[in-house]
């Protein structure tokens, strides 16, 4: 059995509890977000066991740091494909990621969900590859909006972006698609690197452009400072960030220049199914705070791996299944049911899109320097 590790999938049984392998940032910046992944992924496996498991073998969540960088997703995969034999994947955290890692799961035919990808064409990567979480097309738009709502008389945007970040590229795009369509105008268009810390150069420009928002597409520690620099140089109008800027995490880096920022969600505590109900309980009891969208998302992805195999499992019980079978059955079932998760329900399209009915915009409201949260406007 030693040497069966190393072999083939196909020779191999599956063995309980079932492993399911959960790729996120544990290190790094990007840890900013992963924290939260983790966080939502334990519940889920806590939740999921406390119900009797997979028609009672439980599930076993096997965790592999992917870091903030292509290599460190990679080797995560190669070692929880290889090494652990999970029969999925949920991560990694970043799309900039994803494309380079969801292809090493592709050849092997394992079944992923992205947990937080939410660049263009992450479904598309392959037959094994899907998502929890909906695409900039789909999300990005809405903060803008809310945006023009509060403040009618906004004309001129200035977009800033970190263009070494695939999805803060994907979503600058339909950012800047949004804006022309709603008839305002880009004023300036300011790139930077998720590594940076300056952006005083981005920001002066933003500044002579007389923009009255500026709408950011970057990951939380650059997206924070470049919060932080806009106000010390005196920006006074709205700011729309992106998918990047859905952390409380975020806050120690703007801290009260955080206030008032605009960020569109693709999760609700108050989003009103029993389910969510349920999970906001759990979630507040065991981690004495409201669930982030990262977290609701990672349970999600846990969620539908549990309820694709209960219904495996239902046919011919999940131990006598050969690992690769296994795989390439419960890819097929996540793509043929419908989940009932705290996001609401959920379907898949037939390339692994997510199908996500709800969607929300919070703004930031900073109690003191360090402490704040995101207060749901629509
Ligand atoms: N949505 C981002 C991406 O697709 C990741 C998120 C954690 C900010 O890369």
């Amino acid at each position: 059995m030693i040497g069966a590790a190393l072999g083939a999938a196909s020779a191999q049984k599956v063995e309980t509890p079932v492993a399911i392998g959960i790729a996120v940032a544990q290190t790094s910046n990007v840890a900013l977000f992963g924290q939260e992944q983790v966080a939502g992924a334990k519940l889920a496996e806590k939740l999921i066991n406390a119900r009797g498991g997979i028609g009672g073998t439980p599930i076993r969540l096997v965790y592999q740091d992917a870091a903030g960088d292509e290599n460190s997703a990679i080797n995560a995969f190669q070692n929880l494909i290889t090494k652990e034999r999970v029969v999925g994947i949920v991560g990694p955290t970043l799309s900039q990621q994803a494309f380079a890692a969801d292809p090493i799961a592709e050849r092997a035919r394992i079944p992923v969900l992205g947990p937080s990808n939410t660049a263009k064409g992450i479904p598309q990567i392959g037959n094994y590859i899907a998502r929890v979480s909906a695409p900039v097309t789909v999300i990005a738009p809405a903060a803008l909006k809310q945006a023009l709502k509060i403040d009618p008389k906004i004309k001129r945007v200035a977009v800033m972006y970190a263009q070494n970040d695939a999805f803060s590229v994907s979503e600058t795009g339909i950012f800047q698609d949004t804006i022309k369509a709603q008839g305002l105008t880009v004023a300036t268009v300011q790139k930077s690197q998720t590594t940076d810390t300056d952006f005083t150069t981005q920001v002066t420009a933003v500044l002579n452009a007389k923009a009255d928002l500026v709408v950011i597409s970057a990951l939380a520690a650059d997206g924070g400072n470049i919060i932080k620099q806009l106000r010390q140089l005196s920006y006074k109008g709205l700011i729309v960030g992106g998918n990047g800027f859905n952390t409380t995490n975020l806050f120690p880096v703007c801290q009260k220049d955080c206030d008032g920022l605009l960020v569109a969600q693709a999760y609700s505590p108050l989003q009103s199914s029993a389910t969510n109900q349920v999970f906001v309980k759990e979630y507040r009891a065991l981690y004495k705070k409201d669930p982030p969208q990262f977290a609701a998302q990672a349970y999600a992805g846990v969620q539908v791996f549990a309820d694709a195999l209960r219904v495996i499992d239902r046919k011919k019980k999940l131990a006598q299944w050969d690992l690769g079978d296994l795989r390439t059955e419960l890819n097929k079932q996540i793509l043929a049911g419908k989940y009932n998760t705290p996001l609401g329900e959920l379907r898949f399209d037939k390339e692994g899109e997510i199908n996500q009915k709800e969607f929300f915009v919070a703004q930031v409201k900073m109690k003191d320097a360090k402490n704040g949260s995101f207060v749901f406007v629509k």
